[in-house]
């Protein structure tokens, strides 16, 4: 899946979290120790949903 977009800074919250559509591949990046990444989604009652982390080498 390509790469759709990018985490914005600072989404280190629920109550900052970044929106991420389904079906789309986003890239973000652990700056150090204290970083934390938070994304939300809406789905529908029913539907079923599948994270594929990726780390790059
Ligand atoms: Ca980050
Ligand atoms: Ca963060």
């Amino acid at each position: 899946m390509a790469i759709t977009s990018y985490e914005a800074e600072n989404n280190d919250s629920i109550a900052t979290a970044n929106a991420v559509a389904l079906g789309t591949a986003i890239t973000g990046q652990l700056m150090n120790s204290s970083d934390a990444d938070y994304y939300k989604f809406t789905v529908s009652a029913g539907d079923s949903v599948s994270l594929v982390p990726y780390v790059s080498p």
